[in-house]
């Protein structure tokens, strides 16, 4: 199916950049490198390739996800009332992520639990090689990641690293701080704790944070709600008349500068028919269009539209 063969291009290719910007880092695998390694990247996709979907309703995705031990499995045991065996501190298994449709509280979803994301100096097994990359298919294979930290500790480097992944693949985005219910609230606002994680996750800040404690249940139904504010931004689908409007605007108040004499003129912009938005500006000359430009276009965008908790694409196109 020609529908089909694009998604495993689109996996395929999110996995190779995935592997060249710290597959290393996050995971310690080091025992892919070299010569071959294109090889088993590409059996491994083929390998992805046979795994039948285990659901498909067309039902939001959300998946839960973080560092090992932030309590991801905690959260999806709260909110479905049962525990369920995914909750593993055993070394060396292996699980799949599990998905299970929530339809309590006028919710309609598919929430998924991951295996946790493990960080080792090495990987030796194929399995524990799947097992990780699972973790990537359950960021590449859903809507909206409760992207869970854990609130008793700065934001890490691994944590950063997951979120890279889940910007990468532009999927929608909620913070979840978790454990919430250890804070002494005296000493740690809620604010001073916002500001230190944005700082980390800078460029990338127009996204909701939601404190919860999945061990006291607190906040874990303003967690799906919020998931649910953020299927709907990625969802939208803004009528070019109205994006031209305002952007014109914007671009009007700040033109992009001109490049060795020559005027650039942005003539149009629509929103691309892609699963998270996609905006192509057209102009004369998009090659002289340099980032800083990009930003502010981008800045514009989410000061107009609500596009809180999404990963947006901008492209300059000739026209
Ligand atoms: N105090 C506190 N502990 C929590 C909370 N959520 C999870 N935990 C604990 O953190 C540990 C790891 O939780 P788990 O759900 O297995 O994490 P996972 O590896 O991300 O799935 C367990 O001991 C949980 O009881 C919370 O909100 N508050
Ligand atoms: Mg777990």
């Amino acid at each position: 199916m020609v529908a089909n063969k694009v998604d495993n291009n689109e996996r395929q290719n999110s996995v190779y950049e995935f592997y060249n910007f710290g597959l290393e880092e996050v995971f310690g695998i080091s025992s892919i490198n070299g010569a071959g390694t294109g090889d088993l990247l590409d059996l491994m996709v083929s390998k992805f390739e046979d795994d039948e979907p285990i659901e498909d309703l067309g039902l939001p995705r959300i998946a839960v996800v973080g560092k090992p031990n932030v309590g991801k499995s905690s959260l999806t045991n709260a909110l479905l009332g049962k525990e369920r065996n995914i909750v593993t501190d055993i070394s060396g298994t292996t699980r799949d992520s599990i998905d299970t449709r929530y339809t309590a509280f006028g919710f309609d979803m598919v929430l998924v639990d991951t295996a946790g994301i493990r960080k080792k100096s090495k990987v030796h097994e194929d399995i524990e090689f799947y097992s990780v990359m699972r973790s990537i298919r359950t960021i590449e294979d859903c809507d909206v990641c409760l992207f869970m930290i854990d609130g008793n500790e700065p934001i890490q480097n691994q944590d950063l690293s997951i979120f890279s992944v889940i910007e990468k693949n532009k999927k929608g985005i909620v913070l979840l701080v978790n454990k919430w219910d250890l804070i002494d609230k005296n000493t740690s606002s809620t604010k001073k704790y916002e500001e230190a994680i944005k700082e980390r996750l800078a460029p990338f800040t127009d996204l909701p944070i939601v404190f919860i404690s999945a061990l006291n249940k607190q906040r874990i139904h303003k967690a799906l709600e919020t998931a649910m504010e953020v299927f709907e931004n990625r969802t939208q689908k803004i009528p070019t008349s109205k994006l031209n409007e305002i952007m014109q605007e914007a671009i009007q108040k700040n033109p992009p500068p001109s490049y060795k004499g020559k005027y650039i003129k942005i003539k149009y912009v629509t929103q691309l028919p892609t699963h998270s938005p996609s905006f192509a500006f057209f102009c004369n000359l998009p090659q002289y269009i340099k980032d800083p430009y990009k930003r502010y276009v981008e800045n514009q965008l989410r000061e107009h539209f609500n596009l809180n908790g999404v990963p947006i694409r901008i492209f300059f196109r000739k026209k």
